[in-house]
């Protein structure tokens, strides 16, 4: 203990002192830092970090400093605490078959971006993809709830997702108006079992969604595959770094050549050219698609898209806050790559020559580069997957060294991190408003950070002070299988509310003391209402082979007084908070008595809170 308090003086000055010539931290010390970033009991974090789940298919909330989990918002994922995947409500959602079965249970959440007004956070939505069946969700940040996911056509990997950052177009819609996707895998077009043999005719396509409405916009047809995609401040340029230029289908293929591309998309004349009908559909599917490959837009000055090349597989493609540059990370080169917006737009209005040209530094920086997050002074921090570490480096320093200056200081400092890092991440640094306080590594390996229990480890987020010219690292918290990107969003982005409207659902069960049962044929809706510590209906009587539906409104209006509903064997269970209704609908296949009982602690007589599901043999 004594020797951890001596190096967090050492180490850890005050914020507002530059770090002078401490020593770089080593493993075991910094965790002694902690106490300044301290959450105390009863107090709250500085920030909201939203942050995809990965394969468990959901996006969580954390607290930042403390590192606290706060909230899992399922989202292609099932969830029964909340209901996701039980109530109609949700299964709407997700999308259905004709049956009324979920179509999809699974899904694969890695980027999770925010809605933008003047360049920073406005707290209205956050957008996160589905690698797994190509879908994008939006989630409301009032309630933190998901209420649109939108399958996109004629493409299979949705990796990079991000938002259009400038200004809403649509005062009457008031939100970022855009939400840009890249897609990872090629596949046929259409992919209906044609060509299945022939990879030099698979495509991928890049695609545009209406921000409001979470419809399709348009598609643009890329050469090579998409990973990981950026948006300018302005809204002119999205971009996509692209690790399988070479159309591989094995992975040898896909890193035969040594550079591939960050290729960027002039959002303004794929528009143009959708509106002008210079586009095509595949299959019976309507949506727009227009041609961005090489090929056909050799002229810079009508070009849709410019092929920049990055060397060898890049990873992730991040901005600056100042929105000049793009940066694409190397994985299997040593490198970043520091690409000028302002060249990339000359480019376009012809008066670049090589697509190359617009690269304006490419220090080297370790082993296996990631992924990039910034600062509000001109400096860069990329996760090193091989090295396990973060360096922080400075963007001017490497625009002159590339230039040729040999006294330029590029690398600033380098910190481990335990172990492997994918996204890194800053607070507010993907917006105009980077503060530069926190940096967060997302580790893919924890090993031996937490207790063993069993072959599965959880994965290490490790936060680290940036406010200082050493990189001091404050604490490490753990994390379920497995985050990739989260945003770190100030408190006051954020404005929640705890109780609904009853009016915002329509077929709200308004009477608090409902007795209504409906029966049309087989059909039987039962409409219910729930009051601590009590639900409106004591019991009530189906038939076997009934297809019921159960109304439930939550007339309660306490904060957090939230009441569950669950019904043993017919595999029901979900929640209504104060004010909501939500609905479930099933069929009474089994005769007997069922208690229906209140799964969600809420009152003293919580136990007490049932009613008897009598279901009449037939
Ligand atoms: Cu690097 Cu899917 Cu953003 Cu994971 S991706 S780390
Ligand atoms: Cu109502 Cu527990
Ligand atoms: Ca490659």
């Amino acid at each position: 203990m004594s020797l951890g308090l001596t190096a967090c003086k050492e180490n850890a000055p005050p914020k507002t002192e530059p770090a002078a010539s401490a020593p770089a931290p080593v493993a075991a010390a910094p965790a002694a830092s902690h106490g300044k970033f301290e959450v105390p009991p009863g107090q709250l974090d500085d920030y909201y970090s939203i942050s995809s789940g990965g394969h468990s298919g959901e996006v969580r909330i954390y607290g930042v400093p403390s590192g606290r989990e706060i909230k899992r918002i399922p989202v292609f994922n099932i969830d029964p605490m909340v209901g996701w995947g039980i109530t109609n409500e949700s299964k709407a959602i997700i999308g259905t078959k004709p049956d009324g079965s979920l179509k999809y249970k699974t899904g694969d959440t890695h980027h999770v971006h925010g809605s933008y007004t003047d360049g920073t956070y406005d707290g209205k939505y956050v957008w996160v993809n589905d690698k797994l069946h190509g879908r994008v969700a939006r989630i409301r940040c009032d309630t933190f709830e998901c209420d649109k996911i939108t399958e996109l056509p004629n493409i299979q990997g949705q990796h990079g997702l991000f938002t259009d950052k400038r200004d809403p177009v649509d005062q009457s819609i008031n939100h970022t108006t855009r939400v840009f996707a890249g897609a990872e895998f090629h596949i046929p077009l259409p992919n209906d079992g044609r060509d299945v043999n022939s990879p030099e005719k698979y495509g991928c396509l890049f695609t545009c969604l209406d921000a409001d409405s979470m419809e399709v916009k348009w598609q643009c047809h890329v050469d090579g595959n998409m990973d990981l995609v950026a948006t300018s401040y302005d809204g002119k340029l999205a971009a996509s770094n692209q690790y399988n230029t070479e159309n591989g289908v094995h992975y040898e293929d896909m890193m035969s050549a040594e550079r591939d591309a960050c290729v960027f998309f002039n959002i303004a004349r794929i528009e143009e050219a959708v509106k002008a009908g210079k586009f095509v559909t595949i299959g019976d599917l309507k949506v727009p698609v227009v041609d961005g490959r090489a090929k056909a837009n050799a002229d810079p000055k009508t070009a849709l898209t410019c092929y920049v090349p990055v060397p060898k597989n890049p990873h992730g493609v991040n901005v600056s806050p100042d929105g000049k540059y793009f940066v694409c990370s190397g994985k299997l080169s040593p490198t970043a790559t520091v690409i000028a917006t302002e060249l990339v737009e000359k480019w376009f209005d012809g008066e670049g020559k090589e697509p190359r040209d617009c690269v304006v530094g490419e220090p080297e920086i370790g082993l296996g580069p990631l992924h990039t997050a910034f600062d509000n002074k001109g400096n860069a921090y990329t996760t090193l997957f091989l090295d396990s570490m973060i360096v922080k480096w400075n963007v001017d320093a490497a625009i002159k060294s590339f230039a040729g200056d040999k006294n330029a200081k590029v690398v600033l400092d380098r910190i481990d991190v335990h172990y492997q890092p994918g996204h890194g991440y800053t607070s507010m640094g993907e917006t105009k408003e980077a503060d530069g306080r926190f940096f967060n590594s997302g580790n893919k390996f924890s090993k031996d950070r937490f207790l063993p229990v069993g072959p599965l480890h959880c994965e290490t987020e490790q936060l680290i002070d940036i406010t200082s010219d050493k990189m001091v690292l404050i604490s490490d918290h753990t994390a379920y299988p497995e985050p990739h990107d989260a945003i770190i969003v100030a408190r006051n982005k954020i404005k929640t509310r705890q109780i609904y409207d009853m009016d915002e659902f329509p077929h709200a069960v308004k009477d608090p003391k409902s007795q209504t049962i409906t029966r049309n044929g087989k059909k039987v809706t039962i409409q219910l209402a729930s009051q601590a510590p009590a639900y409106s209906m004591r019991e009530f009587t189906v038939k076997q082979g009934d297809e019921v539906t159960i109304i439930l409104t939550n007339h309660d209006k306490v904060e957090d007084l939230t009441h569950g509903f669950g019904i043993p064997k017919y595999d029901i269970c979900f929640i209504v908070n104060p004010q909501q209704t939500a609905s479930v609908t099933f069929k009474a296949d089994k005769p007997g008595v069922f208690w229906c009982y209140c799964t969600h602690f809420c009152h003293a007589l919580h136990l007490e809170m049932r009613s008897r599901l009598i279901v009449e043999k037939a």
